[in-house]
């Protein structure tokens, strides 16, 4: 934990009306806007009125929030189907922006925005950035990167809308992004978590304590990351480490966020998104199951969502800080991420939970799947540490090993690297290297 002291609630003037709302005005407020969603998803998108039709559902059966789950899902793959622009509900001369996520294979899924879309994105990324601690008059080094990926763009708006001054440094050139801390004072910094490791290490080797700086918050998201994380982040640069969540195919950064009060997961923004938790075959699952994260969207214009898949497993629980909004439990994967070792399931940021547990080795890991004859092996490649002797560190290496074994139930190997080595972050951090 920070050694700052625990932050102030929000002013509770400063909430939105709608972060004040109780849960049945909020879920009265959903329902209009989900009938809205509907009719207009329906009577614009190609795509959903075969889907609605063949799933034999019609815009006015939605007579309940519980009616959601009549409606058919939405997955990547009709974004791909549709390339590029045939989910777009509203002609392109009202569309404003487009945003693009590049995806690991074939095409790019393609998002827009009207005004009035990106209007509401900079009024939610405001809301996520108050939650995080961030206030008018302060000055935010936004390290999201520019472009098609909506992070910097996208938390730009924000920055700005809130009152707040903000630094449009976007991803890399980390040397330049320390010198820019150090000289330009920044209040708060926003970027991914892995990023983060990687400035604090520069601002480290430039001689400088990273506790030192001007620091006070970081808003880091668009990859999973562990408490753990948190903690270790915490410490390394004195300042409060807050969850921002968020995918393109829904909005972007800002879907939810964490209060910086509480930080115990993010707050679902649900007066613009309805979130569902869903089994793997697309069964609904009792309120604070964990399963897949599914979203509809509620007051898109450009790009309305029904029941999308986002594929980031987690579990709904109850609001706190923000009581009628409901929080997601800290995403700890992705369907996709998940490596089946054999017949033992395991997702790479249960071996951060486990190699940030061990103080005698660095945070600085990636995972290699092989093939040995008819077997699949998982590496982890990890780099020593600097200041230790070797046999400390093999000894933690060793420790590391023992503790996959027994917390996970796969045997793994572990290897020493020298410090410096492995790949760094500039963004989203790529963990895992599949050789098979
Ligand atoms: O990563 C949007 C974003 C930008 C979020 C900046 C937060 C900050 P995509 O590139 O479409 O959009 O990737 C979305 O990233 O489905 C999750 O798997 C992952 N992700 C995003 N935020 C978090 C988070 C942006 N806080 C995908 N924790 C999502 C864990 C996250 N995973």
């Amino acid at each position: 934990m920070s050694t700052t002291t625990l932050p102030a609630p929000t002013d509770p003037s400063m909430l939105d009306p709608e972060e004040r709302l109780d849960r049945s005005a909020l879920e009265a407020l959903q329902l209009e806007r989900l009938q809205w969603t509907v009719r207009h998803a329906y009577e614009n998108v190609p795509l959903y009125t075969r889907k609605l039709d063949d799933a034999g559902v019609s815009p006015d059966d939605i007579r309940s929030l519980d009616d959601v789950r009549r409606l058919p899902f939405t997955t990547k793959e009709d974004l791909r189907q549709t390339y590029p622009f045939g989910m777009f509900a509203v002609p392109m001369a009202d569309v404003r922006r487009i945003h693009a996520s590049s995806g690991t294979t074939g095409r790019p899924t393609v998002v827009g925005y009207t005004a009035g879309d990106l209007d509401r994105w900079a009024t939610l990324m405001t809301r996520s950035l108050r939650a995080s601690g961030i206030r008018p008059g302060m000055k935010v080094h936004n390290a999201y990167g520019y472009g098609l990926f909506t992070g910097g763009l996208g938390a730009h708006a924000g920055i700005e809308k809130l009152g707040a001054t903000v630094i449009p440094m976007s991803g890399g050139q980390t040397a330049r992004q320390v010198q820019l801390i150090i000289d330009f004072e920044p209040d708060a910094i926003l970027c991914t978590p892995s990023y983060l490791l990687t400035i604090a290490d520069a601002i480290e080797q430039a001689g400088i304590d990273p506790r030192s700086t001007s620091l006070k918050v970081a808003v880091l998201g668009a990859e999973p990351w562990t408490n753990e994380m948190r903690a270790e982040l915490e410490r390394r640069l004195d300042l409060d480490a807050v969850d921002i969540y968020g995918l393109s195919e829904v909005m972007g950064p800002g879907v939810g966020n964490e209060c910086v009060e509480t930080k115990d997961g993010p707050h679902i923004w649900e007066d613009h998104f309805l979130p569902e938790i869903v089994s793997d075959d697309g069964q609904p699952l009792a309120e604070g199951d964990r399963g897949e994260l599914v979203f509809t969207s509620l007051t898109k214009e450009a790009f309305p969502v029904l029941r999308y898949r986002t594929r980031d497993l987690t579990r709904l629980l109850p609001g706190t800080a923000r009581p009628a909004m409901r929080r997601i439990e800290k995403i700890t994967g992705r369907n996709d991420d998940m490596i089946i070792l054999r017949g033992v399931n395991l997702f790479p940021t249960q071996i951060e939970e486990l190699v940030l547990g061990i103080e005698t080795l660095t945070p600085h890991f990636i995972l290699e799947l092989t093939r040995e004859g008819r077997m699949d092996a998982l590496t982890v490649r990890i780099e020593r540490h600097p200041d230790l002797s070797r046999e400390t560190c093999e000894a933690a290496a060793e420790v590391l090993a023992q503790r996959i074994k027994v917390h996970i139930g796969s045997t793994v190997a572990v290897k020493l690297e020298e410090p410096g080595t492995l790949p760094r972050s500039e963004g989203k951090y790529k963990r895992v290297y599949d050789l098979r």
